[in-house]
């Protein structure tokens, strides 16, 4: 039976967004600007992004059609970031015309009767950022810290939720093990990750610091991948396994930035194999992580729970007998020159997919995270930065008024509103949701292959054209909640 769920009152109905994937860099060479590391990247490497594609959507001077369509949308808020590359262009120098135009966007967003998240670092840098090693190293590292102090300098008052970082988990896996994003070959490896690891979080206390000493204005807070990790089986292999990758991905960046003390437990394991980066830890960095300032809210991306494996229990294994353990392992750890393998990433046989991502659908498992984040952080301020579901060749779905009917994407979202919406009815301080994306854009390593917009973006005209999850989420955000049939829940959702 269908049922009707409230949300909160002032609840943040919204969506995220980035520089580097909206504001089409590569397609205004008028606006000479040095490159990022992506389109630097794209420069060298264009097969290393879908069809070699580049960002195009022209959000830097198309800003007010966009925004405005967010506000049709009945948003409260949007979430943008703003580009390393174009505040410091040389890593010293503030670029005075990107700070005011940024400013004019920032003030559109306000005009338009909405509030403003803004993002310092998602993912792009300038290049000369990612030949130094990125945040593996402390010069990276610093030149981060003096551009989050020149983001609170000059925006000061123009933003009311402050975030240091987007998934930095994601960002350090990409670059400094997985190479999913721009690299350095020779800045891959366990090494650079942990040294990554940690410069974010001291990046991180020390643009807190900032913030605090600036007495800049808004709500200060970070966002991570909110997924919930989830170990293979019961066995203790897996169980340790899933604990170490938790630790080192989890609580490196989200303790350190809520409780003010960096995991010894992650220490104390890399020191005990010798792995430990010798130098990396300096005298006042305890003190900076327990003395400067602490979230205000976190930021809760999710798509999919992380699985985990041990590497040293295999199917077919005696050890393994009577535990669940079948399924696909994805060699995801792997560091090359020390030859240690750490867990791997784990694919449960049988659960719901997004075919075109390669990703669990789990409405539940953010849930868990939601619940458990309550109870760990003293019921922190949290929000959903992103969710949302990217699909391939949606104009299958075209229907004769030449809208997509992205039915899916409806189902999608409503089953993990309802599990958000659980999870505040249990107490949890959500106070948004804000989807992923409010209309298609450029991604990472996949350009413009999964479309995830409530907005088709017309690769041809650059037009927007509306799709049906439009219409949808509009009522949504206006009526302040959701109508679904729980019992109806799991099921496929249709074609895709
Ligand atoms: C998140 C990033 C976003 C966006 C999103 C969609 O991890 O924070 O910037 O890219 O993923 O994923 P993708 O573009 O890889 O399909």
């Amino acid at each position: 039976m269908e049922k009707i769920y409230k949300f909160p009152e002032g609840f943040h109905w919204g969506s995220a967004s980035a520089a580097e994937e909206t504001e089409a860099r590569g397609n205004s060479p008028e606006l000479n600007q040095p490159d990022t590391s992506f389109s630097y990247f794209h420069k060298k490497n264009p097969g290393f992004f879908h069809e070699g594609l580049f960002a195009q959507n022209d959000f830097w001077l198309r800003y007010e059609e966009d925004l405005d369509l967010a506000k049709q949308m009945n948003f409260k808020s949007v979430r943008l970031s703003v580009s390393w590359t174009r505040l410091l262009p040389d890593g010293k120098n503030v670029d005075l015309d990107a700070v005011e135009h940024y400013k004019k966007i920032f003030d559109s967003v306000h005009d338009k009767g909405m509030e403003l998240f803004l993002t310092l670092f998602h993912f792009e840098m300038p290049s000369w950022a990612l030949l130094e090693g990125g945040f593996a190293s402390k010069k990276v590292r610093e030149n981060f810290i003096l551009f989050a102090k020149t983001a609170f300098e000059h925006f000061n008052g123009y933003v009311d939720y402050w975030a240091t970082f987007n998934e930095a988990l994601a960002h350090v896996l990409a670059t400094h093990i997985r190479k999913r994003q721009p690299h350095v070959e020779e800045y891959t490896g366990l090494e650079f990750l942990l040294r990554a690891t940690y410069n974010v979080a001291v990046a991180h206390a020390k643009a807190a610091e900032l913030f605090e000493e600036m007495n800049v204005k808004g709500k200060f807070g970070c966002v991570y991948v909110g997924s919930e990790f989830i170990p293979r089986s019961e066995h203790p292999l897996d169980v340790e396994a899933c604990d170490l990758a938790e630790s080192l991905l989890w609580e490196s960046f989200v303790d350190t930035a809520v409780f003010g003390v960096y995991p010894q437990k992650v220490i104390d394991y890399f020191e005990a194999k010798g792995l430990w980066p010798e130098g990396l830890i300096e005298d006042g960095d305890k003190e900076l992580f327990k003395n400067s300032k602490k979230l205000e809210w976190i930021g809760i991306n999710y798509y999919l729970p992380i699985r985990i494996a041990s590497t040293k229990l295999h199917p077919g294994d005696e050890e393994a007998e009577g535990y669940d353990i079948a399924g696909q392992t994805d060699d995801w750890f792997t560091d090359e020159p020390s030859g240690i393998n750490l867990f791997t990433l784990y694919m449960k046989p049988g659960v719901r997919m997004n075919i075109h991502r390669g990703f669990e659908i789990n409405p539940e498992s953010l849930y868990n995270r939601l619940v458990s984040n309550k109870e760990k952080y003293n019921n922190i301020p949290q929000i959903i930065t992103e969710n949302g579901m990217g699909v391939e060749n949606e104009e299958r779905f075209r229907d004769e008024n030449g809208r997509i009917e992205d039915t899916y994407r409806i189902k999608f979202i409503n089953e993990h509103l309802y599990w958000i919406w659980k999870a505040i009815d249990e107490g949890a301080n959500v106070f948004g949701y804000h989807q992923w994306t409010w209309i298609d854009n450029w991604s990472w390593t996949n350009a413009y292959k999964n479309r995830y917009g409530y907005v088709e973006l017309n690769l041809e005209t650059n037009d927007r054209i509306k799709k049906h999850s439009f219409d949808w989420i509009s009522k949504v955000s206006k009526d302040n909640e959701i109508v679904c049939d729980i019992e109806k829940f799991g099921e496929e959702l249709g074609d895709q």
